[in-house]
């Protein structure tokens, strides 16, 4: 009788807007004679909120009775972007809502873009997890995600005078996705001492003891599958002061000021996202933030367990654990701490089944990225946890003694434990240690571990411990929602959406390269795009760029191992070259916007300069009278998930030249090519499986291989190293202060030409300017270019994280999908 009631249901059009007028009216409490775009936003999805809510419910209540394995992934980074756009999508009524908004007089895409991005992330590896939350529940998966309820995400980005400046992210004061569970909380202790001792019955008892305690409590949002009827949850758990520690008697005493710190200390916590991607800083709060998070999932998971009233052998059959990178190691311990001193299970007992519930995902071989806790630290935050690592790290080389009888060499190369001053814990080795299997990102890079900086495991485990699981993106944020249009077009060629859920289908693109009219369509809607991408660059920088020219962008964090500086000394030696033309020369000269965006850790002064740089290097070449449309430098501001929806669709050409063996796979290259973008790339990551998928022909690839790197730096410093000389005309362009104060950028050229050129910038500076070349002439040719467009997308289905997920189920979780009687 309840769902008769229901308003959750609306279908049309009409019940859409009373359900839109009804929640502006009650539940936000305004009026209608006001009604903004934020009011409209926010009616709009509390709307489509109140529809997922109901297969929210039976979903999770479905799962329980189902009663098979889950899969938990843990993650400090979730990279959500906006959800309104893809609640409407999922659920497959995007049509009513544009129809019923227009009716109250707004545009749905003025709507959408209200939305404060969900930006629980730095990058690459947080938006991995979001596109996995949405493959396990668009394939069915019994799945949650855990991690932090940052109050602060990633900075928002703003330039000064060509400078990076930081603004916080405040982005809760209007979030309809998310539910306060107040009556889901678990206490998380810290500091205090170990209390070994004897109990009456003879019994040892390990006790963790003082210390203080914070809550946890979780937030849950709702993570819809495409077309299906499984909505996942993701779980945030934010910190507060536990009732139980906090000390309300200090209020009515005077010590007023005190309570409050102590309560502002415990939500420091879960206050504010690090911002360092691929860099490891060792800070106390860091290792606050993932011990709470780790210890609170645990408990709910364990708490979870324990209500199926089975026994403790059947805790891997019913639950995976995934570790998004080491941030969550923790979450291994935690396990062996609860099954040691709480369950009283015995040590090989328990460790059995800690290591068949975990599996590790490794995402660089960045060895300043590589996470290390001082032992000290450790300690004094977390003293039993130091004595389980401890323990479990003398039983692993009591094993590897075995196995390998003295060699003290290879006891002390993988040692959980370093011994320098102080000793520090290796998390990565912990997490391997730990786990039953150990997985790279992308080909190579999953080989890379395995002969680098995982070599001597692959030694005392053999190699099946380790496996590749090559990355993949949800093509419906990366296709279907980004880019409508050419979704439509694909779906009208091959006879509706199934592509979406099943992406190796664009295969049946292929017959239709020498199709004219479609070909014609193609090249539009990619036009159309970039017009939209110039009206965005010039509403926010001022400038106007030409969308007839060749769009060349680069977008990601900002990091020398990125290599956006090649790319801006390259911008560099074009304007010289250029300038080195007549006016009639310019006139035949591929004209070319070349757009960078993303954002510098804020303590990294390196990439802050490649920031600075590009701007100074835009200010020049966008007002010089004599190249007009032939260049154009253009930096975005504040690039994130939303804006990438813009961005991606809009690209000709997108740069993925990271110095070959750096970037462990790259997922963003799969987002530019989906969309009928081409790529300019080194052999690293996924590039080199892209090529062997869309074939060498449709990618133009350069520099230096990942096995010569190694010997090209030592060249550099012991053979007799000399920039290469185009490059260096770029260097004496910078130095005569064409682009400002050139000492500002000394730092960034001696890198290169002073301290080793470890990233390989001149090494690669030739064949990367003669590639450009190449593009030019191929641009020329938009016959040949869209051939090459089509024929890449047509070969992407790979690419999708649903057979990235597929994959983890099949060969690390050993779990299946909950299949569902069709009850829509
Ligand atoms: C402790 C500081 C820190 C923070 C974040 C160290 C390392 C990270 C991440 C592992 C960095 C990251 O995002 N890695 C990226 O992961 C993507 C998803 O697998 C890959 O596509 C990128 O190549 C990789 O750089």
């Amino acid at each position: 009788a309840w769902r008769k009631y229901s308003p959750q249901g609306f279908k049309t059009k009409d019940e859409f807007e009373g359900e839109v007028v009804r929640h502006i009216e009650t539940t936000l409490a305004r009026s209608l004679f006001n009604c903004d775009e934020l009011a409209a936003y926010s009616g709009t999805s509390l709307a489509f909120r109140d529809r997922l809510i109901i297969d929210w419910n039976k979903t999770q209540q479905r799962q329980t009775f189902a009663d098979q394995k889950r899969i938990y992934y843990l993650s400090l980074e979730f990279l959500m972007g906006r959800a309104l756009d893809n609640a409407m999508l999922n659920v497959g009524l995007k049509g009513v809502a544009k129809e019923g908004l227009e009716d109250l007089g707004f545009r749905v895409e003025d709507i959408i873009s209200q939305e404060h991005d969900a930006a629980l992330g730095n990058g690459g590896l947080g938006r991995l997890a979001a596109c996995f939350l949405d493959s396990l529940a668009s394939l069915n998966y019994p799945a949650w995600g855990y991690g932090l309820r940052y109050r602060y995400g990633i900075f928002k980005q703003e330039i000064e005078n060509g400078y990076q400046v930081e603004i916080p992210d405040y982005w809760l004061d209007f979030n309809p996705w998310e539910f306060p569970r107040h009556d889901v909380t678990v206490d998380v202790q810290f500091y205090g001492w170990v209390n070994k001792y004897t109990d009456d019955e003879g019994k040892q008892v390990v006790s963790w003891q003082d210390g203080e305690l914070v809550t946890a409590t979780a937030y849950d949002a709702p993570v819809p599958g495409y077309g299906t009827p499984t909505v996942n949850n993701l779980r945030l758990w934010s910190s507060k002061a536990s009732s139980g520690e906090f000390d309300f008697s200090k209020f009515n005493s005077g010590e007023y000021e005190s309570a409050v710190a102590d309560q502002q200390r415990a939500e420091t916590i879960s206050a504010v996202l690090y911002p360092n991607d691929n860099l490891e800083r060792g800070k106390e709060l860091r290792l606050k933030q993932q011990y709470f998070w780790c210890a609170a999932s645990l408990h709910d998971i364990v708490r979870r367990f324990k209500k199926t009233g089975r026994t403790w052998d059947e805790f891997p059959d019913q639950v995976a654990i995934q570790l998004n990178d080491t941030h969550p190691t923790l979450a291994i311990v935690e396990l062996q701490r609860i099954l040691i001193d709480k369950e009283g299970l015995e040590w090989p007992k328990a460790w059995d089944i800690v290591t068949k519930t975990f599996g590790y995902t490794n995402h660089t071989v960045l060895p300043e990225a590589l996470e290390k806790w001082s032992v000290p630290l450790i300690q004094n935050l977390l003293p039993r946890h130091l004595q389980l690592i401890y323990e479990i790290n003398l039983y692993f080389l009591q094993q590897v003694e075995r196995r390998f009888p003295k060699d003290r060499d290879l006891l002390s190369r993988v040692s959980i434990i370093e011994e320098s001053t102080p000793k520090m814990v290796r998390m990565a080795y912990l997490a391997i240690v730990g786990s039953h299997k150990v997985n790279g990102v992308a080909e190579l890079h999953s080989d890379l571990i395995k002969t680098t900086i995982f070599k001597d495991f692959v030694t005392v485990y053999g190699p099946d411990k380790f496996t590749n699981v090559t990355n993949g993106i949800t093509p419906r944020r990366w296709l279907h929602q980004a880019n409508p249009r050419l979704s439509e077009l694909i779906a009208s060629k091959l006879g509706g959406y199934d592509f979406l859920k099943d992406l190796t289908l664009l295969n049946k693109l292929e017959p239709f390269i020498d199709d004219k009219d479609f070909k014609k369509e193609w090249a539009e809607i990619k036009y159309a795009n970039k017009v939209r991408l110039a009206q965005h660059i010039l509403k926010t920088t001022g400038v106007s760029v030409n969308p007839k020219a060749l769009f060349d962008v680069q977008v990601k964090r900002i990091h020398e191992y990125k290599r956006q500086q090649l790319n801006i000394f390259g911008v560099i030696h074009r304007y010289i070259t250029l300038k080195g033309l007549s006016a009639e020369e310019r006139k035949k000269v591929a004209p070319r916007v070349s757009i960078f965006g993303g954002k510098a850790a804020p303590g990294y002064w390196m990439a802050k300069t490649i920031i600075h740089l590009i701007n100074k290097v835009g200010e020049v070449i966008n007002n010089d009278p004599e190249i007009g449309d032939a260049l154009k430098v253009i930096f975005l501001e504040d690039y994130n998930v939303s804006k990438a929806e813009i961005i991606v669709p809009a690209s000709d050409i997108s740069e993925h030249i990271s110095t070959a063996g750096t970037e462990a796979s790259g997922t963003s290259n799969m987002k530019f090519v989906l969309n009928g973008g081409l790529v300019i790339g080194t052999l690293d990551g996924a590039n080199i499986e892209i090529t062997r998928e869309i074939g060498e022909q449709n990618i133009f690839l350069f520099g230096n291989l990942s096995e010569d790197v190694e010997d090209l730096r030592h060249h550099h410093f012991y053979g007799n190293y000399q920039v290469d000389s185009e490059l260096q005309k770029v260097f004496d362009l910078i130095k005569s202060g064409k682009f400002g104060d050139e000492s500002a950028f000394g730092a960034l050229i001696a890198a290169i030409t002073e301290h080793g050129d470890y990233y390989l910038v001149s090494d690669d500076f030739d064949s990367y300017r003669k590639t450009q070349d190449l593009i030019d002439e191929t641009f020329k040719n938009q016959e040949e270019w869209v051939t090459k467009s089509i024929t890449s997308v047509a070969r992407m289905g790979f690419f999708t994280s649903d057979r990235c997920i597929n994959e983890y189920a099949d060969t690390i979780w050993n779990i299946e999908p909950l299949a569902v009687a069709d009850e829509k």
